[in-house]
């Protein structure tokens, strides 16, 4: 394997002073604080949780995809002796709560009163002694269906004569859930129309899942005295969770509290609010008890927020010599049976006009059209950057297409177009200002990695002998850290961090965030960021997160936003304190704040470094008796509320080799070389970790994972037998790499890694296994490659939908 530190740093780093080892981020391997915990199994996961006297929930579901639910007779389960609380839709009627809003302005039923709309549709709730129990009575629930024809092809929703889904909306007569467009859709054509050369395909991402080690639950302790909602809770957004509880159930938000504690894995599938959660309040506020509710594997891949399926026509014009002038496409996005997608307001196909990719184009254009299926709500999930995902897929994947064509090595078209350094901030022809990038030394660096003139070598040779060796390049560039206050809202709710420091008088502190961990190790990385700024070593800083009772509000993890938003707001909130270190340091040493000079850990007096306090000092001397200035209190701290002025677009250069058996079509990756540039790297070590579980995470998508459904709607990816992930045998030895662009306009430079990989890999594994099959004529097949799959591309045959 080849590590970041064997790898020389090919860049300009944004300070100077940054290159010096003693430097508390962006050198050496600080190790994680979280870690001596989980490796001791000592980590506190939402199913540890055990409050005295609490009780399990269970749900039951949806035996069927699309039904009228004719009655619901819960009489024998309320007569099973250890059961409490029997919820039906019509009870959370009564309290208003039997549909909410979702995450994109749709509402969602939390427990169906009508219909059913996609199998495992959640249909009553049981509150019992224990969790065996409570699935015993779930028997004992008879529940009436008369069938309806289910939506199942995102294709046929639009169809006349198709089943209307949501028949709950007012006036609704078809599936239709939005339309939108990005770029010039009459300045695109204009260029295809002069165009020597344009390409188009199909090009498919189909449905899988986030599958997170631990599933979504809760645990609701409602305390009927004073009126206060405790909730622990699987939640990548505890504030945002919290302000929607109180508008939707009418609990004042300071008597919620939201706790999320070790959670294990997120991936964007513990965004949203689920019927469980809800459920599981209800239950404790009608039985006064604590009540668990923990979902099953099968219960999370079935029902919860599923991520893609999304169905791209695309287009790009180019000159006969590779100068690529536009791209255009049409999408169908399919986004189940209510739209849950979990996206800022103003862009119902997240940020999928990024799929203009790392190319300088003349003109672009996108159209997006939203449909209801009758499956599991959701969409956007899966370190997906917000549709991000999708649309590097597409371009990736087009590109590679247009190389066929015109007979170009697909590495030398990517460097035939991309945006020049000079021409950043670039401003692309969807909206999007890109903020920094210098793409071709990241491409350079990937292909050196790879030897990829020797690789092509040995894939002639390797091809004349009959043999199956493919070599696919992909090179994005990723939109994240929603968000600009001007530009983006979840729900209204404005996409700001709120950051806390307090220096203790010890010269120890503590950083409170908006934002969740669910595995990405804050606690350290924000650490080193205020290490980095006040000079405190890592070990003397404290994180606290993931408690809504602890720490300032702010929207949550996901869109790989942490370091974007809320590292900039730490970072600033450190610099608050650092200012006001200085006026403290100036009075103890009875000179002025302008003379002081400020080395890591310590101001001193200008022309003489021996006079001089150190933070630790200066903490104590704050909380202490020193006379202060004018205008400062007694106390080192300061809280930030932080307004990105626009997003960052960190970017890669990946290659994948793969060896693709001619005779059972099975797919081996060989050689993975990840290049990735997030600008100021906080801890080298988490950041190549993040690398490694996304390129993990590309690699099952592109030959393994999919949820697929038949045609009644029953889901075909409901277990790990079925929905298959990656395990070490599927994986190689990455090789990464790295380049540093610090993004200009944040406060040091970062910009965010947590998806990166996952939105890069799929194009380089699928390109790859294309160029594979190369001799066969094969110039596209969708996703997952399974061997299947691929042998029915061998044979000529398109590969069928999943
Ligand atoms: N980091 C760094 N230097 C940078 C950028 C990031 O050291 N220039 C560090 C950060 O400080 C943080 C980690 O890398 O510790 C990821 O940071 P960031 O890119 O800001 O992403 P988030 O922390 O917001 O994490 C969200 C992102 C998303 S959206 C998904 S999905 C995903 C991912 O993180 N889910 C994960 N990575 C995951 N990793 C784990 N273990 N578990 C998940 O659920
Ligand atoms: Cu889209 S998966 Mo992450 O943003 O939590």
């Amino acid at each position: 394997m080849t590590t970041t530190e064997e790898r020389p740093v090919q860049a300009r780093e944004a300070n100077p002073a940054m290159t010096s080892a003693d430097r508390p981020i962006g050198f050496g391997r600080v190790q994680r604080k979280e870690d001596p915990r989980f490796i001791r199994g000592k980590g506190r996961y939402l199913d540890d949780i055990v409050l005295p006297g609490m009780l399990y929930g269970a749900v039951l579901r949806s035996p069927l995809a699309h039904a009228r639910i004719v009655s619901i007779d819960t009489t024998e389960a309320l007569a099973h002796p250890k059961v409490h609380a029997v919820i039906t839709g019509k009870d959370l009627e009564g309290l208003n709560l039997a549909w909410a809003p979702t995450l994109s302005a749709d509402v969602m039923a939390i427990l169906a009163t009508d219909k059913v709309r996609f199998q495992g549709q959640e249909v009553a709730f049981v509150v019992a002694d224990d969790r065996y129990s409570a699935r015993d009575a779930l028997e004992l629930i008879d529940v009436e269906y008369e069938e309806l024809p289910p939506v199942i092809d995102a294709r046929r929703a639009m169809d006349p004569g198709a089943a209307v889904i949501r028949d709950d909306l007012e006036g609704r007569t078809d599936n239709h859930i939005f339309d939108w467009e990005a770029g010039d859709a009459a300045a695109t054509a204009a260029v295809f129309a002069r165009a020597d050369v344009v390409v188009s395909e199909e090009v498919v991402y189909p449905r899988v899942h986030p599958a997170p080690m631990e599933t979504c639950g809760a645990v609701a302790d409602y305390d009927p005295i004073d009126g206060k909602l405790t909730l622990y809770e699987t939640t990548q957004a505890p504030h945002a969770h919290r302000t929607l509880y109180a508008m939707v159930a009418g609990i004042p938000e300071h008597k919620i509290r939201i706790i999320a504690g070790d959670i294990g894995g997120g991936f964007g599938n513990k965004v949203g609010i689920y019927p469980g959660y809800v459920c599981a309040v209800v239950g404790s506020i009608v039985t006064g008890k604590p009540v668990k509710w923990v979902e099953d594997r099968s219960e999370n891949l079935m029902s919860t927020s599923f991520a893609r399926d999304y169905i791209m026509q695309g287009e790009v014009a180019a000159t006969r010599e590779g100068k690529i002038l536009a791209v255009r496409t049409k999408v169908l996005a399919d986004h189940g049976a209510f739209n849950a997608t979990a996206q800022p307001t103003k862009y119902p196909a997240g940020f999928f006009s990024i799929f203009t990719g790392s190319y300088d184009l003349e003109a672009a254009h996108c159209s997006v059209t939203g449909v209801y299926t009758n499956k599991a709500p959701g969409g956007v999930a899966y370190a997906c950057s917000f549709r991000v995902t999708e649309a590097v897929y597409l371009v990736e994947r087009m590109v590679d297409v247009l190389a066929a064509e015109l007979n170009m090595d697909p590495a030398e078209l990517r460097l035939k177009n991309f945006i020049r350094p000079e021409q950043f901030p670039y401003p692309n022809k969807t909206g999007w200002e890109y903020d920094s990038g210098d793409y071709e030394p990241t491409m350079r660096m990937a292909m050196d990695i790879a030897g990829y003139p020797e690789l092509r070598r040995e894939q002639a040779e390797k091809r004349a002998r009959g043999e199956l060796m493919g070599i696919g390049v992909s090179f994005f560039t990723e939109t994240v850290g929603a968000g600009p206050r001007k530009h983006m809202d979840i729900v209204g709710l404005g996409m700001n961090d709120g950051a806390e420091v307090r220096v203790h008088p010890t010269g120890k502190a503590v950083v409170r965030l908006s934002v969740q961990t669910q595995g990405q190790g804050h606690e350290t990385t924000f650490a080193q960021i205020v290490a980095e700024e006040l000079g405190i070593p890592p070990e003397d800083i404290e994180v606290v997160h993931g408690d809504t009772d602890q720490t300032p509000f702010g929207l949550g993890t996901y869109g790989s936003r942490s370091t974007p938003v809320s590292g900039g707001a730490v970072a600033l909130a450190a610099r608050k304190v650092r200012d006001k270190a200085r006026a403290v340091a100036a009075a103890m040493l009875e000179t002025r704040p302008e003379d002081l000079e400020w080395e890591k850990g310590r101001f001193y007096v200008k022309g003489d470094p021996s006079v001089g306090k150190t933070i630790q000092e200066i903490a104590l001397g704050t909380h202490g008796t020193v006379a202060l200035p004018d205008g400062v209190d007694g106390n080192l701290d300061a809280e930030v509320t932080y307004d990105p002025p626009n997003l960052t677009f960190p970017f890669g250069a990946y290659i994948c080799v793969v060896d693709v058996d001619p005779g059972t079509g099975k797919v081996k990756v060989r050689r993975f070389v990840a290049v990735d540039d997030c600008g100021t790297r906080i801890n080298p070590m988490i950041v190549e970790g993040q690398i490694h579980g996304g390129l993990a995470d590309g690699v099952g998508m592109a030959l393994m994972e999919f949820i697929g459904f038949d045609e009644q709607g029953n889901c075909l990816g409901g277990s790990f037998m079925d929905y298959l992930i990656p395990t070490s045998m599927e994986v190689p030895d990455w090789e990464t790499g790295y380049t540093v662009t610090p993004s200009p306009h944040h406060p040091i430079g970062a910009k965010g890694i947590g998806e990166s990989a996952t939105v890069g890999s799929p194009p380089a594994v699928v390109n790859a296994v294309v160029d594979a099959l190369a001799p066969f004529g094969v110039t596209h097949m969708d996703m997952p490659c399974t061997p299947a799959r691929v042998w029915e591309a061998m044979q000529g045959r398109p590969t069928p939908p999943v």
